[in-house]
């Protein structure tokens, strides 16, 4: 496999391979915009063709899921770690807050999205449930509960975004996170007045609108 792609410039591009709708994968392209990375999206398709489940891309992820980077001549997998190696690498603008405290605020949001809400309400869980409706139940409940945790969490860090007055991987995990529940789990945000103000907010920033699922959804 090509660890990187070079464009007619000459220039190195990373590779993203992700899906449209992919909260993980919405993290990592919104880390990779805000850092200015140059990058190539190559769309897995996990919904459909559940290109996930085959040999050729578990060479590439072996947990068989979205997302993957390809960046200088490594293949990273895990949305968290791979936003921990574009801060470290490329530390401008920074993701994390340089206080202690305020950045062990950011990985409380981030953890209770990344671990608390996202894999309980992952679509690869659906094949083992007996009917949509158990699914749909299971995961709305998780996530609304997720939610209620951050609104409770949230009131006690934001500021503009998340944390503060500057947007960290918190916020890089909540609007995927929102979006996902508000669309495909039709939960309403209405009982969470700090998830719907930051949530409206962070929407008209240039980095969710550039690398917002509709925006980079491929043509059929
Ligand atoms: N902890 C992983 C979770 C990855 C994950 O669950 N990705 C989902 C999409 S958001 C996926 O590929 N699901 C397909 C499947 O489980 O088959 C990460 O943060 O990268």
């Amino acid at each position: 496999m090509t660890p990187f792609v070079t464009t007619s410039k000459g220039e190195s591009r990373a590779i993203l391979y992700g899906f449209w709708s992919s909260s993980c994968s919405w993290r990592v392209r919104a880390g990779l915009n805000l850092k200015s990375i140059v990058f190539e999206e190559r769309n897995i398709d996990i919904v459909k063709e559940q290109s996930q489940l085959t040999d050729k891309y578990k060479n590439i992820n072996p947990s068989q899921k979205v997302p993957a980077l390809i960046i200088d001549g490594q293949t990273l997998v895990e949305s968290m770690a791979i936003l921990q190696y574009l801060e470290d690498t490329r530390p401008e603008p920074r993701l994390t807050p340089n206080d202690p405290l305020q950045k062990a605020r950011m990985r409380e949001i981030c953890e209770t999205i990344v671990s608390g809400i996202q894999p309980l309400q992952n679509i690869g869980l659906k094949s083992h449930f007996t009917t949509e409706y158990q699914y749909q139940q299971f995961t709305k409940y998780w996530c609304d509960r997720g939610l209620q945790t951050l609104e409770n969490l949230l009131q006690k860090t934001t500021g503009l975004y998340c944390v503060g007055d500057q947007i960290t991987m918190a916020d890089l995990c909540l609007v995927p996170q929102l979006f996902n529940a508000t669309t495909r789990l039709e939960l309403s945000l209405d009982k969470y007045p700090t998830l719907s103000r930051l949530y409206k907010n962070l929407l008209k920033e240039k980095v969710f609108e550039e690398t917002h699922p509709k925006a980079v959804r491929p043509k059929p």
